[in-house]
């Protein structure tokens, strides 16, 4: 189905926000690969706008002027390139598609792969679409033709949002086209698909969208028969007519609620044994991708508030690990760039504002402007232990003093945090007898005939342990 990610078995995403695709490839080759990541979630790779007037900022990306892959990461020939190298190291590309509209009004050529259009006249050759492909005017129930009120689901599926030009997805031809983006992505040899906007998309529209998508490419060695994996954003916190329960159909959702659940556990860990809460309507595990923060959360953009980020580095990497350590959902690592107080500014950038190169350092870690969360130590020895646990059930033995919260994970694994100073206790485990290397700090431990093991976390920057069948520090 539409909600399986077909990585053999590998339990994380990473989003390589703005990076370009010669990057991603040796990312995959030198780091992702070996640290056991299933994918890459990858910006835009349409042709899109270019903004000068805006400041060349990072959202230029979702305002499509065509499918062509010409983009600011690239070109096809170095999307395809990386495509090929990191499927080549087991790690798969997922490709956040922008198919609920083109650009914003008022937008006029040429776009960043040269080609012309104008928004007003609703005039895209490089598809190409014309007016007719657009969600008719009496369609939209809003005075001015925008999503005003999100109380009207005709409102935020047929109006303009933020002025973007509506594509008319009830429309065969406006279907087939999409489609035919994706079908090349997958002939190119893509996973999957993360669905800008869906919650501004008929979920019937999306079901007959992809129900004209190919099975995964035998090329690009995924099994045959198998659908590409989709996750739709819909931003849902409750209290607002359209919920992720109706995408369940067409794959995954992205599920905010849970980053907001980490934001306020992390702050006060006796909540955080509540992180999924099917009472405030959150999506089953097998339907949920859960996340700490994304590209517009953290910058105050879409769904923003109660949001943990980078900016808090010991916070964040506390409800990183916990998230890859607990069994709720599909879980996205962001990767972000540093972005100070401009929330539009676009990646790191020589003069002539094309994307810098990511820099490492000798010590594994980013530099130039890039954060790389995800090579940060607790962030990204989770993964390993993530694909370790992945066949057990929910938490057991879960533990919470306040100040303190461990469980274990079936006879897999056992995980543990501090909030606050350094902790050397007795814990109970469900994982058999023997000498473990905690993940995250290489310190051996040994796990007692009845389960029990006593750990010491002393590193107060990055206060995890963790301990799984099969892994090594
Ligand atoms: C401006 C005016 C409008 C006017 C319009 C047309 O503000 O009043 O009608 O011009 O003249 C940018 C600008 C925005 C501008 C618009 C159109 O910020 O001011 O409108 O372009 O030119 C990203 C950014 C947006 C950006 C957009 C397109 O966040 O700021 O808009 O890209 O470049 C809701 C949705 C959810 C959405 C979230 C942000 O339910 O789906 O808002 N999240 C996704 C992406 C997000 C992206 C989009 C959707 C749109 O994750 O990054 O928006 O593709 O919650
Ligand atoms: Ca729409």
């Amino acid at each position: 189905g539409y909600d399986q990610p077909s990585c053999d078995g590998r339990q994380t995403i990473v989003h390589l926000f703005e990076w370009k695709w010669a990057d991603i490839a040796a990312e995959c080759e030198r780091f992702l690969g070996p640290a056991g990541f299933c994918g890459v979630q990858v910006s835009p790779p349409m042709e899109h706008i270019v903004s000068a007037g805006d400041g060349y900022p990072w959202w230029q990306r979702y305002q499509p002027v065509s499918y062509k892959l010409e983009s600011r990461s690239g070109n096809e020939e170095q999307f395809t390139d990386m495509v090929q190298r990191c499927n080549a190291v087991g790690v798969r590309i997922i490709v956040d598609a922008v198919v609920n509209h083109m650009t914003g009004l008022g937008r006029v050529g040429p776009g960043s792969g040269g080609t012309d259009f104008n928004a007003d006249n609703l005039d895209f050759p490089g598809v190409p679409f014309s007016s007719m492909d657009f969600t008719p005017k009496d369609q939209c129930p809003s005075s001015n033709g925008m999503i005003n009120n999100y109380n009207d689901p005709n409102e935020v599926r047929n109006c303009y949002l933020v002025g973007l030009t509506d594509l008319y997805g009830a429309k065969d031809y406006v279907r087939e086209k999409i489609a035919e983006y994706f079908n090349h992505l997958i002939d190119i040899g893509v996973m999957g698909f993360r669905v800008d906007a869906a919650k501004h998309m008929w979920p019937g529209d999306l079901e007959a969208i992809q129900g004209l998508t190919k099975d995964l490419s035998t090329a690009a060695g995924f099994p045959s028969g198998r659908r590409p994996f989709f996750f739709h954003e819909v931003i849902d916190q409750g209290g607002e007519p359209i919920t992720v329960q109706e995408y369940f159909g067409v794959g995954r959702t992205t599920e905010f609620r849970f980053g907001k659940k980490i934001a306020w556990g992390i702050n006060s860990f006796d909540q955080l044994g509540g992180v999924y809460d099917p009472g405030w309507g959150m999506a089953p595990s097998e339907k949920a991708v859960v996340f700490v923060d994304n590209h517009d959360n953290q910058r105050g953009h879409g769904g923003a508030g109660d949001t943990l980020t980078h900016k808090f580095p010991k916070d964040y990497r506390l409800g990183v690990a916990f998230t890859l350590a607990q069994p709720y959902g599909f879980a996205r690592v962001m990767s972000s760039y540093a972005f100070g107080d401009d929330s539009d500014a676009g990646p790191p950038h020589l003069s002539d504002y094309s994307t810098a190169n990511v820099v490492i350092n000798s010590d594994n870690q980013c530099d130039g402007g890039w954060v790389c969360e995800h090579r940060w130590p607790s962030i990204y020895k989770m993964v390993r232990f993530s694909n370790a646990v992945k066949d057990t059930a929910w938490w057991e033995n879960y533990y919470c003093d306040g100040n303190v919260v461990a469980f274990s994970r079936g006879d897999k694994g056992f995980f543990a945090m501090v909030k606050y100073g350094t902790v050397s206790q007795t814990f109970q485990t469900g994982m058999p007898a023997g000498t473990y290397q905690d993940v995250v700090s290489c310190q051996e431990v040994t796990v007692n005939g009845d389960g029990s093991v006593h750990i010491s976390i002393t590193n107060e920057e990055e206060p995890v342990f963790a301990i799984c069948v099969g892994c090594d520090c």
